[in-house]
């Protein structure tokens, strides 16, 4: 039986071309700064941000993680989005490692506004946290994939500045919102002082996060990426996987994201599932169902005998996840088998 593995897009194997291009990497100490494929990889991702410098991290919760560590100062509040990643998967580690705490603000589908932003920034007061740190997520996980409207994300920015307030983008997904919009990296990240992209998501790489800011900002990351064990010596072997993914991978994104809304259109057809399919923005679905119905965890098992895999996010809610591994007819199986426990 064919599996049909819609849990995330992180599932991806490396294909034989990547394979390949890793196999000729040219490789050195990353260290003592001599990989010359993590070099160039940084060189082209601080290029492609429009950002001073770059780091290639081990992940995307690191790539987080050391921004957190690098903009803040133990005892600072930092503005997170209440579904938003950092907050909800990233096992408490702001706390743990920045020392910081996080204000969390309800957006609408994970969004904010220029003007909840404001209003969660405290005033100056010796009773008060000072916030340190306003963190934005796009695309947007737990939201479906929802990508942040660029109006809205200059608005933040224009506010963020006048305060004197470092703006840090979770860009794991950025890739997407950029593919689907045409809107570039460069165009996205202007507005932030610092951004985290992975590779290891819809673009396919084995392992692998960037982050870029500023020069100064990069070497306070470097330093916390090696206290976090991030020093990863001939890494080069990685970094040729991502650099890869951008070239080659990049692309297709679109592509995944007019499969998964084809399942989107199919399944919200089915009485008990709700979903508007003009809603599934990248490649990210999240549908609702309704409980007198089936159970979502019922629906998962049921799938799961099927081969078609996905994972209940939230009490009532699923999520699958096109990307590289996913074709038309994989599709077809996974819609063929809502249909099929449907009708029994
Ligand atoms: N997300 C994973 C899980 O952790 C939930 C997934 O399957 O979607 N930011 C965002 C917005 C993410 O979705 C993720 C991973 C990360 C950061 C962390 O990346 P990694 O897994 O590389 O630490």
């Amino acid at each position: 039986m064919k599996t049909v593995d819609l849990r995330s897009d992180t599932v991806t194997r490396p294909s034989p071309e990547m394979r390949e291009a890793m196999m000729a990497a040219e490789l050195g100490d990353d260290v003592f700064g001599e990989d010359p494929t993590i070099n160039r990889l940084q060189e082209m991702m601080a290029e492609l941000t429009g950002m001073e410098a770059a780091l290639f991290v081990t992940s995307g919760t690191q790539g987080n993680q050391i921004s957190l560590n690098a903009h803040t100062h133990p005892g600072e509040e930092v503005v997170v989005e209440r579904e938003c990643h950092i907050i909800n998967y990233e096992c408490g580690a702001p706390g743990m490692l920045a020392g910081v705490q996080l204000y969390p603000v309800e957006g609408k589908n994970g969004i904010l506004t220029a003007e909840q932003v404001a209003a969660a920034v405290r005033p100056e007061d010796v009773h008060l946290p000072h916030t340190g740190l306003i963190c934005l997520e796009n695309t947007h996980n737990r939201a479906g994939g929802a990508i942040y409207p660029i109006e809205e994300i200059r608005r933040i920015s224009q506010f963020a500045r006048s305060k004197n307030i470092p703006l840090h983008l979770d860009g794991a997904r950025l890739w997407n919102a950029s593919a689907e919009t045409g809107i570039s990296i460069k165009e996205y990240c202007q507005y932030f002082d610092s951004v985290s992209m992975c590779f290891s998501k819809g673009l396919g790489a084995p392992v692998g996060s960037i982050v870029a800011g500023s020069r100064e900002f990069i070497r306070k990351a470097h330093q916390y990426r090696k206290a976090y064990g991030g020093g990863m010596r001939q890494a080069g072997i990685l970094a040729a996987a991502a650099i890869y993914a951008v070239e080659h991978n990049f692309p297709l994104l679109k592509e995944d994201h007019r499969r998964i809304r084809g399942l989107a259109r199919a399944i919200s057809e089915l009485p008990g599932i709700s979903v508007n399919p003009d809603s599934v923005e990248t490649n990210i679905l999240i549908f609702h169902v309704a409980a007198e119905r089936m159970d979502a965890d019922e629906l998962v098992a049921r799938l799961q005998e099927k081969g078609v895999l996905m994972f209940k996010i939230k009490p009532e809610h699923i999520r699958a996840v096109s990307h590289l591994e996913i074709s038309d007819n994989d599709i077809d199986i996974a819609i063929a088998a809502f249909r099929e426990i449907w009708r029994n």
